[in-house]
């Protein structure tokens, strides 16, 4: 699908952004491994997290979706049951590693596998620790790619430092450590957003979390919940840049999940200038949830490395977006990872801005962009990326002329109704 932009019209108006991904993931994983009922609302309905439904069915989990409800009907931790075909990630990569921590702890075989973008995707730093912990694993490249192979068993708990800050290995290391006897113990070189400790904490388990290391006690009994689950500040993300640098824009996103592990963008785009308001601070869930406020002013480059970026990764692309109209230069580094998303969202950012006349240069890990950039019109691509089709769509909004997007559909990954939400935050402007 093709989506072309052509005004470069403010955005205005009130708006909830669906569910947090990672948050709908963990809950329906949970609630699978929990006894009794776990009934979720504000799930995110976008095509990762259905993955993980589907595969979490095919393990024998009965999860049923009714219109604003997910519910999910627990087996307990030992009452998963083998998997007759294989296991489908899509392009969801929270799915696959967290389900790989929750495969090596089952006394059968699965097979586990995603889309052309997924099967790219570094699977080793998951695979190896699990392998130590008792997991027979088995893949591409000594199980470093899906698809792979698990047969699990008894697991015995580890003490793991990861290499990078990722919430995806700590997961799949903290959930196979519920079927390890002992204490599992995952300390990151950063702190990466500890979604998985608040809610294992809210379904029963014993966490204990100091500063970048957590620890948990194996074999709990884990007690189905009722779980909200707040708007995704990821998704928030690219309105919150879109008003930020589109003269006359005013946006309020309801509901958002406010985490501080996650909210890094808040903090960077209130460092570079932008007119930001926080209220209704609340908690739902063991989640803090605010109401975010922004509007139109003018920006200021700034630096995003160090502990900022496990805070903001999946936001960097359109962060780059904003620093190519902000005044100076912006540098981003210790973004690493970002090589390794569904895209290498380092090229592809700036290969795509480059179609439209703009200039972002690469670097190892991040990007320097100078800014007060103009923008021409063109068509640029996708590349299948969720985040990569949206923040293209901001940069559109102060491109002179009309852009098209390809492989625009994927935006469904995260946020099925983006489109109309950007439209109708125009028409409220013109409104
Ligand atoms: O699930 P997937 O495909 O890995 O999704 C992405 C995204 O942009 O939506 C990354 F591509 O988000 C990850 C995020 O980058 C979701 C996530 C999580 O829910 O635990 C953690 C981050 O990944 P990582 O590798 O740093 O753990």
């Amino acid at each position: 699908m093709t989506v072309t932009l052509t005004c470069k019209e403010a955005l205005r108006g009130e708006i909830t952004v669906p569910g947090d991904k990672s948050l709908s993931h963990r809950a329906v994983i949970l609630g699978a491994l929990a006894e009794g009922e776990t009934e979720i609302s504000g799930f995110l309905a976008g095509r990762d997290c259905l993955s993980t439904v589907n595969c979490l069915r095919q393990l024998g989990v009965p999860v049923v979706t009714t219109e604003d409800r997910v519910i999910v009907k627990g087996v307990g931790l030992e009452g998963l049951r083998e998997p007759a075909g294989i296991l489908d990630c899509g392009n969801s990569g929270t799915t696959a590693r967290l389900l790989l921590g929750v495969l090596a702890g089952q006394p059968f075989f699965s097979v586990i596998t995603g889309d052309e973008s997924l099967r790219r995707r570094p699977m080793g730093r998951v695979t190896r620790p699990l392998v130590q912990m008792g997991a027979c694993i088995a893949g591409r490249a000594q199980g470093r790619f899906l698809p792979l192979a698990v047969a699990g068993g008894r697991l015995r708990p580890v003490f793991h430092r990861t290499p990078v800050a990722s919430a995806q290995l700590k997961s799949a290391l903290l959930l196979a450590g519920l079927f390890a006897s002992g204490e599992t113990v995952v300390s990151e070189p950063e702190k990466s957003r500890d979604h998985t400790e608040r809610m294992l904490a809210a379904f029963g388990a014993k966490v204990a979390c100091e500063g970048t290391t957590v620890t948990i006690e194996g074999r709990p009994r884990l007690k189905g919940q009722k779980v909200n689950i707040p708007g995704d500040i990821s998704s928030a993300a690219f309105f919150l840049v879109a008003a930020a640098i589109t003269p006359g824009s005013e946006v309020v996103v309801r509901e958002v999940g406010v985490n501080p592990t996650r909210a890094g963008i808040i903090d960077v785009l209130k460092e570079m200038g932008a007119e930001l308001e926080i209220g209704g601070v609340r908690v739902e869930s063991g989640e803090p949830v605010a109401d975010i406020r922004v509007r139109y002013s003018e920006l200021a480059g700034t630096e995003i490395s160090g502990s900022l970026i496990p805070r903001l990764i999946d936001e960097l692309p359109v962060l780059a977006v904003a620093a190519l109209f902000a005044r100076g230069k912006t540098v981003i580094k210790d973004a690493r990872e970002l090589r390794v998303k569904e895209t290498d969202r380092i090229a592809a950012v700036a290969e795509e801005v480059a179609k439209l006349g703009g200039r972002i240069v690469p670097t190892a890990d991040g990007m320097i962009i100078e800014g007060m950039q103009a923008l021409a019109g063109g068509t640029v691509s996708a590349r299948g990326d969720h985040r990569m089709a949206m923040s293209l769509a901001v940069a559109a909004l102060r491109a002179e002329g009309p852009v098209a997007i390809t492989e625009s559909e994927c935006t469904d990954i995260s946020y099925p109704g983006f489109w109309q939400d950007l439209a109708g935050l125009q028409k409220g402007a013109a409104g």
